[in-house]
């Protein structure tokens, strides 16, 4: 057993926030980029490391193999508590920030999921409405977060739901124009996440 973190990730998908917090951590970590074909066979070797088959996993210093992309934040922030990528636990923050990081999980994650992996959703023969109530959705849910945000999500300075909210709203089919346009206070934070450093390297890599 090595002391790194092995981040299980996909160029562009879910594991690009996972990403973003090891940077911001300035935790040692590998990544391993797994074929979505192959992790659709439920024999695969990476179904020993994530049941569901889904991106992203990451593997602990300790070897435990963790799954969910807001659990695996949130546990990255409460083990690198002077990273302050979290509120400080107990306070009123941090339970707007859990609150937050289960709604972008539930609501925002999955409804892009269902835009892009419409036929999963139904048995007809295409899946063209349910890509457009997909849509729909992950645009209500982006209302929600635009109409109760200040400048960032939890608390007085960035966390890791920002970070989370940045990843998800460049998944937007329109890209994070579309996102500016209609939904400017998201615009601004993803101004503000996109111009660290950390972040554009990690974007860089995932091109
Ligand atoms: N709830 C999961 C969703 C993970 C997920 O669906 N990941 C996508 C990529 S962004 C995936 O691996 N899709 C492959 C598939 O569903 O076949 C999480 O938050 O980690």
């Amino acid at each position: 057993m090595n002391n790194n973190y092995v981040l299980y990730g996909r160029q562009g998908g879910g594991s690009l926030v996972i990403q973003f917090l090891l940077e911001e951590l300035g935790a040692a970590y590998t990544i391993e980029w797994v074929d979505r074909d192959a992790a659709a066979d439920r024999s695969s070797a990476y179904r020993k490391i994530c049941p569901t088959g889904k991106i992203p996993a990451l593997i602990l210093p300790d070897g435990t193999s963790l799954f969910e992309s807001a659990a695996i934040c949130i546990h990255l922030t409460a083990t690198h508590p002077q990273a302050r990528l979290a509120p400080p636990h107990g306070t009123s923050e941090h339970a707007q920030f859990l609150q937050w990081m289960l709604f972008l999980a539930t609501g925002v994650y999955d409804s892009i999921l269902r835009y892009y992996y419409a036929p999963r959703y139904t048995t007809g023969s295409d899946g063209h409405g349910v890509k457009e109530a997909a849509l729909a959705e992950f645009e209500d849910c982006l209302s929600v977060v635009e109409h109760q945000l200040s400048t960032y999500l939890a608390g007085a300075s960035l966390s890791a739901a920002d970070f989370y909210l940045y990843m998800l709203a460049g998944w937007h089919p329109d890209g994070y124009e579309a996102v500016q346009k209609k939904f400017p206070k998201i615009g601004a934070l993803c101004d503000i996440v996109g111009a660290r450093s950390k972040v554009q390297r990690v974007m860089d890599q995932n091109n």
